[in-house]
């Protein structure tokens, strides 16, 4: 037997990164766990990742390449060579190309793998065809815009402030499944006697670890900052100092929009009583270190990036930026330490080809013209179950006159309709480099165990795809690891003073930041800009979400078990999230006369799921709330819940809407 211990790093789309320690014997990896050398893992790994070894190894790994022989959705497939795949793929995109033009092919991915290389070297290659591109906007990208707004590329605050404050705010996120690493901090703040609130639309399992939590109505957080900061001003619990000198458009924000916030309206928008709102703000004044850890939930609106925007503001106030353990952390982003146009290869576009929105697929699959989508391409998404408007995504994956590829570790939703599928490797088959957006490690990985059968990476099959098509430029030629090489090579200034050879040999290792990064501004005016000229709204105020016309507010909120669509492979995992349920206060339940435990459908004018009806007052009037994407295999009655949600963009950074959306609920029992 040979057994060996080998570095990993989780692949999956989770500010946490872990770094993973991987047992492998004769082959297979039979045990995974926490680096215990990894800064932020410290050892502990979540419940999804406790058994990797078992999505890795899973019997259902796609292990050849398939060929559709049964209608489109039904899964039926045969066995083909790669030879046979690859030829099929590019004879019909070369007639394709003739017929259409090459924007008749769209790619579709997004984070399936977040290493550097294998989330975004497809890009390469499709800049390089041509074809259309598409806005990776699903997640965040709203939020990214708020926080740019006010901060410009001003540095997130590293994770360990977090240790060091009195006040934590978790704002719009369920840390427990989504970011439990930072919940470590936020608990051992909690020993040393910080106070920790959750602001949320409903009191979400992280809810069972604070002190308090705040209720909002949906989409109303926007006006909740803009009355915490009515309050501040009135009471004159303002930082004088600090906003002096590091400001830009204090007067004008005290003066043009915040009389208009009282506590009285505020109260009546966000639905908190005034004395919680007074409350609230005094806790966060008399903090001598605030800190925001602001979740991504509520930049799924209509006014999401205004929404962030407005949130950002609040710690110049206090002037919590100049406090050890204060500010704010949205997001931790550490792209321009990297080379990355190696990798995508803009250089590569004859001219801007047509950019389609990730949010908008059902739409671009069933209405754009000039040219239609007639080829589609997706690796390491599954868009029939992660983007919104499921109906209209399946009637277009439906279309006979669409050839689909689908590269994939499972069999997906998405994949049963592709004409053909690929088998892709799973991370501890292939290298990759990775870096975090919850914290500054970066860390390389080495393949350390073979593939599964036939499984390729996807650098392996757009090489594969690009030698087909006749691409002779040597980018294509390269090994995954000479990629990673150009990546941090030369070096940018950032990596100036990481120990280069424990990256190399898979050592989790740290961005190191600048002194004062905390107070140093990156944007235009050199200071916090409440005020910004470049803006059509120059300041911040409310507007309200877009909402349907329905009585509830859906929160399709993530699961502690599964990421995503990621994880249903996983029979331990999906026997613990145990069904797709629709929580519900038992009071609008009897208003409507549902009881606990029965079938309910939500529905509205995009479409109907079913689910199992879990009442509990955890979930406010108003509100209901489903935990987790399902697969249409385990879910009765097929669609999923983004069959409720809508293809309408955010303010700004055309961002998803997944939140903002309002559902009826009937009784599904006949
Ligand atoms: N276990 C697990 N981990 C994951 C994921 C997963 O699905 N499962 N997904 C991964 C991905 S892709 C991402 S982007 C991150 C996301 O992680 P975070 O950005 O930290 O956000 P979430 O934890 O998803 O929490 C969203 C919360 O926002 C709340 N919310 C919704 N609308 C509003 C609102 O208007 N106001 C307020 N205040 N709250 C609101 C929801 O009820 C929910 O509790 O997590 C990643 N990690
Ligand atoms: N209603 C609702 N919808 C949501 C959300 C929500 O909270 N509510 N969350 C949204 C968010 S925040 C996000 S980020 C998106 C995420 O959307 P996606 O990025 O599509 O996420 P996953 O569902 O994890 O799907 C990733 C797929 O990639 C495959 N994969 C993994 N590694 C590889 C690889 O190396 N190569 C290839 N070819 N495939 C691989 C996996 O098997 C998996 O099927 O979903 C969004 N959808
Ligand atoms: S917490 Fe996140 S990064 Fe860590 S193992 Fe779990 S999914 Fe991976
Ligand atoms: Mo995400």
């Amino acid at each position: 037997m040979n057994s060996e211990v080998k570095r990993s790093v989780c692949p999956y789309d989770c500010p946490d990164m872990c770094g993973l320690l991987v047992e492998v014997v004769d082959g297979q990896a039979v045990k995974v766990t926490g680096d215990p050398e990894h800064p932020f893992t410290r050892g502990t790994l979540c419940p999804k990742m406790h058994h990797y070894e078992r999505t890795v190894h899973s019997p259902q790994r796609l292990t050849q390449p398939l060929l559709r022989i049964g209608e489109k959705g039904a899964g039926q497939f045969k066995a083909i060579t790669w030879d046979e795949g690859i030829q099929r793929i590019t004879d019909i995109w070369k007639k394709m190309i003739s017929e259409y033009g090459a924007e008749a092919i769209l790619p579709y991915s997004y984070a399936g793998t977040m290493g550097l290389v294998q989330r975004n070297c497809g890009e390469g290659f499709f800049n390089r065809l041509g074809a259309s591109r598409l806005a990776r906007t699903i997640c965040s990208s709203s939020k990214g815009y708020g926080w740019a707004t006010v901060m410009g590329r001003t540095l997130a605050p590293h994770p360990n402030e977090v240790e060091k404050s009195d006040f934590i705010l978790l704002w719009g996120t369920n840390a427990l499944a989504t970011n439990i690493h930072l919940l470590h901090k936020v608990r051992a703040a909690k020993k040393r006697g910080a106070m920790v609130w959750l602001i949320d639309t409903y009191e979400n399992p992280t809810a069972q670890i604070v002190d308090k939590v705040l209720l909002v109505r949906p989409g109303r957080d926007g006006a909740l900052a803009l009355g915490l900061m009515h309050i501040l001003v009135r009471e004159g619990w303002i930082d004088q100092p600090f906003i002096a000198r590091y400001v830009q458009g204090f007067e004008q924000l005290q003066s043009e929009v915040l009389p208009d916030y009282t506590p009285d309206k505020v109260s009546r928008i966000t639905g908190i009583e005034v004395s919680l709102l007074e409350e609230m703000a005094l806790q966060y004044a008399r903090a001598s270190a605030p800190f925001i850890a602001l979740g991504s939930g509520l930049c799924r609106y209509g006014n999401g990036a205004m929404t962030v925007r407005t949130i950002a503001c609040l710690p110049a106030f206090v002037g919590a930026w100049s406090k050890p353990g204060g500010g704010l952390l949205a997001s931790i982003s550490s792209g321009s330490a990297f080379n990355m146009s190696q990798v995508t290869r803009e250089d590569f576009l004859q001219r801007p080809t047509r950019v389609v929105n990730m949010n908008q697929l059902g739409y671009a699959l069933t209405e754009l013209t000039e040219p239609p989508i007639m080829g589609l391409y997706v690796y390491h998404s599954n868009p029939a179950v992660v983007a919104p408007d499921q109906t209209k995504i399946i009637k277009g994956l439906k279309r006979d006159n669409l050839f689909t590829v689908v590269h994939e570790r499972f069999m997906t939703d998405t994949a049963r309709y592709a004409d053909i599928v690929l088998p892709a490797t799973s991370s501890l088959e292939h290298p990759d480099l990775y870096r975090s957006y919850g914290h500054y490690g970066i860390q390389r990985a080495a393949a350390v165990v073979p593939p599964a059968g036939e499984a390729k990476s996807n650098w392996e099959v757009f090489q594969l795809l690009a030698q087909a098509m006749g691409f002779s430029e040597r980018f294509f030629d390269q090994k995954v690891d000479d990629l990673i090489s150009q990546l941090i090579d030369p070096p940018k200034p950032w990596l100036e003073g990481v120990d280069l050879v424990k990256l190399q040999a898979s050592y989790p290792v740290e961005l190191s930041l600048p002194e004062n990064y905390k107070t140093t501004y990156l944007t235009p005016s050199g200071k916090i800009e409440l005020f910004n000229p470049l803006e059509a709204e120059p300041l911040p105020r409310y507007f309200e979400p877009y909402e349907d016309d329905a009585p509830f507010y859906l929160m399709s909120a993530p699961s502690v078990y599964s990421l995503n669509s990621s994880f249903t492979e996983r029979p331990d995992l999906l026997r613990k999230k145990e069904a797709s349920y629709l929580q519900m206060n038992p009071e609008d339940a009897g208003g409507k006369n549902l009881q606990d435990g029965q079938k309910v459908i939500a529905f509205n004018e995009r479409g109907e799921v079913q689910f199992i009806l879990k009442l509990t007052t955890t979930v406010p009037q108003g509100v209901v709330v489903t935990e987790g994407l399902f697969s249409s295999e385990t879910q009765p009655g097929g669609s999923t819940v983004n069959a409720l949600t809508s293809q309408r963009l955010t303010d700004r950074a055309e961002g998803s809407t997944l939140y903002d959306v309002k559902v009826d609920v009937r009784s599904g029992e006949n």
